[in-house]
């Protein structure tokens, strides 16, 4: 995090003036960004979450924030490797972020520790009662939906991201198949959305691991305007003071492009592809 030289430490309540060291598109240099401390910093946070500022780091400090669970950012700066230290991946096998580790879990017990957003969310959601219903049916629609993006929206329009922005070849088979997988997944949304206010019942988890998938819409090749009832849903989400806020706490992380080129190289040249021997 770069905060203004001179300035003391940041406190929960404190709204900071930042500059941001680095331009975030290039050709705009010399950004500001108001952020405002929630729960960040906090020495006994309930919550300590593993995080960088991209889509599926942005489901979790939208829960946070909603739920109003003290938390303080781990920061994983993915760019630069950091989801390979040995200790993040004994919370997180997988050296992907997001991830949290619960110091008062409901049993009283040992801290816990969770990684996958999907299974973040559930857990946040089951620990706090809140944005899950606890009836059979309410459950099973916000379950599916939380499946449906975890299989579906986020893997696919991540290969989006992938082959159309940051390939260093453009693929035309390869951005032409994910870029209409992602249209025909924005339709399915759109006609869920066609008759209700949110994807399943009231506001979700559903909702938050959706959400941030469909920000960068432009960079996916897609108009909204195509899109009515999706487009009406993602501006009342974006609206929402806790997804402001979660957006407003990213950006103290976003002090430069995440994918540079150093980045690339660690994002997608990863090399623990072969098999054990004797396997
Ligand atoms: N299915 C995982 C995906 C997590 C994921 O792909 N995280 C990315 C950033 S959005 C990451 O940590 N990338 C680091 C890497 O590729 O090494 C989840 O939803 O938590």
């Amino acid at each position: 995090m770069q905060i203004e030289p001179g300035r003391p430490a940041p406190h929960i309540g404190d709204t900071l003036r930042l500059a941001l060291l680095g331009p975030v598109v290039p050709g705009r240099p010399g950004r500001t960004a108001t952020a405002v401390i929630t729960r960040q910093g906090k020495a006994d946070a309930m919550i300590d979450l593993y995080y960088w500022p991209t889509p599926n780091g942005h489901k979790i400090t939208m829960f946070l924030e909603e739920a109003g669970l003290p938390y303080e950012i781990k920061p994983i700066d993915i760019g630069r490797g950091a989801q390979f230290d040995p200790d993040f991946l004994k919370i997180a096998p997988n050296n992907r972020m997001p991830a949290i580790v619960d110091h008062e879990p409901a049993d009283g017990g040992e801290p816990i520790s969770v990684f996958e957003s999907g299974a973040i969310l559930q857990y946040l959601a089951e620990k706090t009662g809140q944005f899950l219903p606890a009836d059979l049916r309410g459950r099973t629609e916000v379950m599916q939906w939380l499946f449906w993006q975890m299989g579906g929206l986020g893997p696919m329009l991540g290969q989006n991201h992938h082959f159309k922005v940051y390939a260093p070849e453009k693929l035309p088979y390869a951005i032409d198949r994910y870029v209409n997988e992602t249209t025909r997944l924005y339709n399915v949304l759109n006609r869920r959305l066609a008759d209700r206010e949110f994807v399943a019942g009231a506001y979700s988890i559903a909702d938050m691991a959706c959400y941030p998938w469909i920000v960068p819409h432009e960079r996916q090749g897609q108009n909204l305007d195509d899109f009515p009832h999706l487009k009406r849903w993602f501006e009342a989400v974006r609206a929402r003071p806790a997804t402001v806020r979660a957006y407003e706490a990213g950006e103290l992380y976003r002090t430069r492009d995440t994918v540079d080129e150093e980045a690339k190289k660690i994002l997608f040249g990863q090399t623990d592809t072969a098999a054990p021997a004797g396997d």
